[in-house]
């Protein structure tokens, strides 16, 4: 597939790239890693997410030029779709706004969109498909290129801790450093550059902690009322799963994030032995072996108790 995304950049001249909304850190720095080479390539190209740029995210290189809306921008001669598993997730609309669509990912269950479908399960991230494009098609890795593939890379694998830390997420890292990126820079754009009210929020989260009786299932929860108190969004619980599931002995964490006054987000973490994925697509949603979400209905208590009873009978 490689092949044709080169040849469809050679013959192109006017390119989008786009990723799913509430963008995390893989599916921003590969956007921006692709627009600033496909520029350092004298190529016009649009970098889009209809969520804009999360403010934890506008350290990296070439974030400020990230636009949320794309009237008036015509037609292109092609649309990268990053990351995004469906392309509802990234936007419908870009169908209409490019003559091919090329979806490059690496998710399970990926939607076979596009004319040009490259996804690799295997990759650790949508960062290092970029990375081999790049590669294959001599295309030079600037420095501001690198700090992008590079935060996508740490971002994807959690610091290199995932089971998605492969060989090549290290050879890649590896190379990426040895090209100028200094490791601490982009660790501080990730994970210490919070909002303050972010913290706020979490002190209000943490005190929801709660254990199914076999104490393998720990859940936080957020409420609208927390996030008004706060000044807060959705964006500011990006992993606060992750203390539930650092508990001793815990194998599933869930996140239970208010939407409307009887709806929750709910977000999986599995620490590997049950599939959460599974459960997810069975209460309508999506998602993968160790990381999943759905939406349920109904009052806090309710949701709490039913999702810990489906889990604990996968147990
Ligand atoms: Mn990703």
């Amino acid at each position: 597939m490689i092949p044709a995304i080169l040849k469809t950049i050679k013959e192109g001249k006017r390119f989008l790239v786009a990723s799913h909304e509430s963008p995390d850190g893989d599916a921003l720095a590969s956007t921006l890693a692709l627009t600033l080479a496909l520029r350092d390539a004298g190529k016009d190209v649009v970098a889009y997410n209809c969520d804009g740029i999360p403010e934890s995210l506008d350290f990296l290189p070439g974030s400020d030029t990230v636009v949320s809306t794309l009237d008036g921008y015509g037609l292109f001669d092609a649309g990268f779709i990053l990351d995004s598993g469906e392309l509802r997730r990234a936007g419908k609309h870009l169908r209409g706004l490019c003559r091919i669509l090329v979806n490059i990912d690496h998710h399970p269950y990926s939607e076979n969109f596009g004319e040009i479908y490259y996804v690799d399960t295997e990759a650790c991230a949508t960062g290092a498909l970029v990375y081999r494009i790049l590669c294959e098609g001599a295309m030079p890795i600037s420095k501001d290129v690198a700090v992008c593939i590079y935060s996508a890379i740490l971002s994807d694998t959690g610091s290199f801790r995932y089971s998605n830390s492969n060989p090549e997420a290290f050879r890649i890292a590896s190379e990426m450093v040895s090209l100028g990126v200094i490791p601490w820079d982009v660790a501080t754009g990730l994970y210490e550059n919070q909002a303050e009210s972010r913290l706020r929020l979490l002190s209000l989260v943490l005190p929801t902690l709660a254990l199914s009786p076999c104490r393998r299932l720990a859940s936080v929860s957020a409420t609208l009322q927390m996030m008004r108190d706060t000044g807060t969004g959705p964006e500011h619980t990006d992993s606060f799963i992750n203390y539930p599931r650092s508990i001793r002995g815990v194998e599933v964490a869930i996140f239970f994030r208010q939407v409307e006054d009887s709806a929750f987000k709910v977000g999986f973490r599995s620490k590997g032995r049950v599939d959460v994925g599974a459960l997810a697509r069975e209460l309508g949603g999506g998602g993968h072996h160790n990381a999943a979400g759905a939406l349920v209905r109904g009052p806090l208590d309710e949701v709490r108790d039913s999702v810990f009873s489906s889990l604990s009978a996968l147990l």
